[in-house]
C-alpha cells in the first residue's frame, strides 16, 4: 500500500487550552514521526508525495470565508504583536449573533473555532493545506485504479466542519477527499469514522446528502468529547435522512463489543453500496490512550483492518487522532496490514 507524506506537517506544533491551562497539545509532530517509523519498520509499501492543490478544492467542502480565516488568521494575530500561539477564547453560543463575521482576529477565532484545540501558528496554514493535499493524492490514486492508499495526515480533519475548526483539525481532509472523488465521477462515498471522538465535521458537512454515507463507532458523547454531537439518533436530514450511522459506545469498550458495532456497521456500508470507501483513522481508541476510554489492544487492530477489508471497496486511510505517541505507529499499521491481509 502506497504512503503519502508530508514533512511540512512538522510546522504546527502548537498548545491547548487544557484543563484550565495551556499546554502543549496532545497533537504533536511525533505522531507522524512514529506512523512514519513504523510504515518503514514493516516495510508497508512506497512512499509518495502529494502536489500543492489550489484552495478551491478545500472551499468544495468548506465555505470560502473559512478558507481565507484559516489562510490569513496568523498574519492578522502577528500584526498586533503577538508571537505567541492564536487561540480562540468567545463563543457565538445559543442566541449570539453568529450572521455578521467579526473583524477583529479574537472574534474571528471564536466565529470559526468550536473550541480551544485548535490553536494557530506562524507555520499551521501550510501544514494544515499540505495534510489535505495528501487525502486528495490518495483519492487520486484510487481514482487511477489503485484498490488502497494511506495518506499519512497531519493535523487531523474530522472534527472540522464547513465553517469551523476544532478538536485539532482545520480542513476536513476526509471530507475534501471523498468531495473530490463525486466531483471526479464518483456516484457514492461512504466515510467509515473508527477515530475515538465522533467526527462532527464529517457529519456535518455531509448531513443532508444522499451521495455520502457517514458512519462512525465512537465514545458516547454523554460523557466524551465533542459532547454535541455523535447520538444515536442523528440520522441525517432532508435527502440525507437514513445516510448517517452513529455508534455511541460507553466508557471501556473492548474489541469484543467494538467489533460487534463494526459488523453493523460494515453491514450498513454493504447496503448503501459506494463506490469508494475513506477510513477516518483514528487510533485513540487504543487502551493506554491518554485522552480517550476505550480498550482495543494493538492486537484487535488487525482484525478492525480485515473486516474492512471485508467490504472488497477501493479504500482511502485518512490519519486522524491517537495520541499514546509510542503505540499509534504500530496500532495505525496494524490496521493497514490487517487490511492488505
Ligand atoms: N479530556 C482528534 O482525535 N480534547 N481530536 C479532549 C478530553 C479534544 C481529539 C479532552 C480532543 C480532540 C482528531
Ligand atoms: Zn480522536
Amino acid at each position: 500500500m502506497l504512503t503519502f507524506y508530508s514533512q511540512l506537517h512538522h510546522l504546527h506544533h502548537a498548545s491547548e487550552l487544557k484543563d484550565g491551562k495551556v499546554s502543549p497539545c496532545f497533537e504533536m509532530p511525533h505522531r507522524a514521526d512514529t506512523v512514519l517509523a513504523r510504515v518503514r519498520e514493516v516495510g508497508l509499501g512506497p512512499l509518495a508525495t502529494a502536489p500543492a492543490q489550489d484552495s478551491s478544492r478545500y472551499a468544495r467542502v468548506h465555505s470560502a470565508r473559512y478558507v481565507r480565516f484559516l489562510e490569513t488568521a496568523w498574519q492578522e494575530w502577528s500584526a498586533l504583536g503577538h508571537q505567541h500561539d492564536a487561540l480562540p477564547l468567545v463563543w457565538p453560543v445559543r442566541d449570539l449573533r453568529s450572521d455578521i463575521e467579526p473583524e477583529h482576529i479574537d472574534g474571528k477565532l471564536g466565529f470559526y473555532a468550536m473550541d480551544a484545540g485548535v490553536a494557530i501558528t506562524a507555520g499551521t496554514w501550510q501544514a494544515v493545506r499540505a495534510s489535505a493535499d495528501l487525502a486528495l493524492a490518495g483519492m487520486q490514486h484510487l481514482l487511477d485504479g489503485q484498490h488502497s492508499a494511506f495518506a499519512l495526515c497531519r493535523p487531523p480533519g474530522h472534527h472540522a466542519a464547513a465553517e469551523y475548526m476544532g478538536g485539532y483539525c482545520y480542513l476536513n481532509n476526509a471530507a475534501i477527499a471523498a468531495q473530490f472523488c463525486l466531483d471526479q465521477g464518483g456516484k457514492r462515498v461512504t466515510v467509515l469514522d473508527v477515530d475515538f471522538h465522533h467526527g462532527n465535521g464529517s457529519q456535518s458537512i455531509f448531513y443532508a446528502r444522499a451521495d455520502v454515507q457517514f458512519v462512525s463507532l465512537h465514545g458516547d458523547p454523554r460523557r466524551s468529547y465533542p459532547y454535541f454531537s455523535g447520538h444515536r439518533d442523528e440520522t441525517g436530514h432532508g435527502a440525507g435522512l437514513g445516510f448517517n450511522h452513529n455508534y455511541p459506545l460507553p466508557h471501556g469498550t473492548d474489541w469484543t463489543a467494538y467489533a460487534e458495532a463494526l459488523a453493523h456497521a460494515c453491514q450498513q456500508i454493504r447496503a448503501f453500496q459506494p463506490d469508494v470507501l475513506v477510513v477516518s483513522l483514528g487510533v485513540d481508541t487504543f487502551v493506554d490512550d491518554p485522552i480517550s476510554h476505550f480498550r482495543l489492544r494493538s492486537e484487535d487492530y488487525f482484525p478492525m483492518g480485515a473486516a474492512i477489508a471485508g467490504l472488497g471497496l477501493p479504500t482511502l486511510f485518512v490519519m486522524e487522532g491517537g495520541y499514546m505517541v509510542d503505540e499509534i505507529g504500530i496500532n495505525a499499521v496494524n490496521v493497514l496490514q490487517g487490511f492488505a491481509g
